[in-house]
């Protein structure tokens, strides 16, 4: 299959990871809701879309078909119904935001502290690998009892795990143009399998107060635990999209206030800013760009676009958080633009869960790093390269200080 204009049969993967704006700039314009050949799905791409199609009866979520391919079923994001309700009590009541206040601190606070001292005599550092990607895993990692896994190998699994993920490219016969690409997730996934099977063995017998410990337990009969074949695929989303985003957030906010000189001064002078900066970092540069989809249970018409039931529809919300209809010099990260609401997570019944968790991880990283080393500055011989389609933020953020 292929689209009604002949630019959109052209686009590779390659640049779509390298920069998505620029096509997708096009297709909000030209055909905001288009079947894009390569990924073989279609693209909702504006606010107004990504908003309908998430809250639309006509929709369900569908996991990706190269999502699916590496987390298998059933996943968190990808089903409906009574599994989606049960997996969401599953993993919902530790991410409420009431709970959440009451260990949040506490539990973040130590690490991003501990990650602080082993950079702030240096007086250069790799945010990304050094502090940002550390303090998100390692934030999730402990909340979830992977305490033994170390964060270099939780960072090597969401690495893994992403780039399998959006190993997207179609051909014609809906075939994967890289099959191989795969071949990292299913690593992973065999690692994962492998440490994490005997510690469910050991929170069968002794349940504790770790997530994947009530994962198993809760709300199930006395002397039954849900299956772990059942919880994979969900703690795989998990492995991925919780460890790695807070992580893409806190990268992107410093990257951003390195575009605002004045801005970055003001918040570093007032943490109470943080929670705004990280705001607009989500709307300016969203982690999760283009990562889950929805699938039409009835033949519709959306957009003038007809679309025969079954149709795969991803959200392209890193776009929808660009939509000029929407925002003002949407491409400019601003702190003092009116704070309107984004779709960095979602929306509808299969919105983010962990929304309060992972903004709460950015705030704290980012209020300890800033009050440690607050004359940080970018290093600027060192270029900052965003990158991704699927997921995205800074691969490397050099930056200098006086010690
Ligand atoms: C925790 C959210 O994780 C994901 C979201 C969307 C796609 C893949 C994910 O792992």
């Amino acid at each position: 299959m292929t689209s009604t204009l002949s630019w959109i049969d052209e686009i590779t993967m390659e640049e779509l990871e390298k920069d998505p704006y620029p096509f997708y700039e096009r297709l909000r314009k030209e055909a905001p809701l288009a079947y894009i050949p390569i990924l073989g799905t279609y693209a909702a791409t504006t606010e107004e879309l990504c908003r309908t199609i998430a809250n639309s009866a006509d929709f369900e979520a569908v996991i990706t078909p190269a999502g699916g391919r590496t987390f298998g079923h059933p996943a968190v994001i990808g089903v409906n119904g009574e599994i989606h309700e049960d997996l969401r009590s599953m993993v919902d009541p530790a991410l409420q935001p009431s709970e959440v206040d009451r260990w949040v601190d506490s539990l973040v606070r130590p690490i991003a502290r501990r990650y602080v001292e082993q950079i702030e005599n240096d007086g250069k550092a790799d945010l990304v690998a050094q502090y940002c990607e550390p303090v998100s895993v390692r934030a999730l990692g402990d909340l979830l009892g992977l305490h033994e896994v170390s964060s270099d190998k939780l960072r090597e699994w969401f690495r893994k795990l992403s780039n399998s993920f959006t190993n997207a490219a179609m051909d014609d016969e809906g075939n994967f143009v890289n099959p191989a690409g795969f071949d990292q997730g299913d690593e992973a996934k065999a690692e994962i399998r492998a440490i994490v099977g005997p510690m469910i063995d050991n929170w069968i017998v002794n349940p504790d107060d770790s997530a994947i410990s009530h994962w198993l337990h809760d709300g199930m009969p006395e002397g039954k635990v849900r299956d772990r074949d059942y919880i994979y695929p969900t703690l795989y989303v998990f492995l991925l999209g919780a460890m790695q985003e807070p992580g893409h957030a806190m990268a992107s906010t410093i990257a951003g206030l390195f575009t605002r000189p004045e801005q970055f001064e003001r918040v570093i002078d007032d943490p109470a800013l943080i929670p705004r900066a990280v705001a607009e970092s989500l709307r300016w540069t969203s982690p999760i760009w283009s990562a889950t989809a929805r699938t039409n249970t009835k033949d519709v018409t959306v957009d003038g676009v007809f679309l025969p039931a079954g149709s795969v529809v991803m959200m392209a919300y890193g776009s929808a958080n660009h939509d000029e209809n929407e925002y003002n010099a949407p491409s400019a990260y601003d702190i003092d633009r009116p704070p309107l609401p984004h779709l960095a997570f979602g929306a509808g019944n299969h919105a983010c869960a962990g929304t309060y968790f992972a903004n709460k991880v950015c705030h704290i990283g980012l209020e300890e790093l800033f009050e440690a080393v607050p004359n940080v500055e970018r290093d600027d011989t060192k270029e900052i390269d965003f990158w991704g389609w699927g997921f995205r933020g800074p691969t490397e953020l050099h930056v200098t200080w006086e010690v």
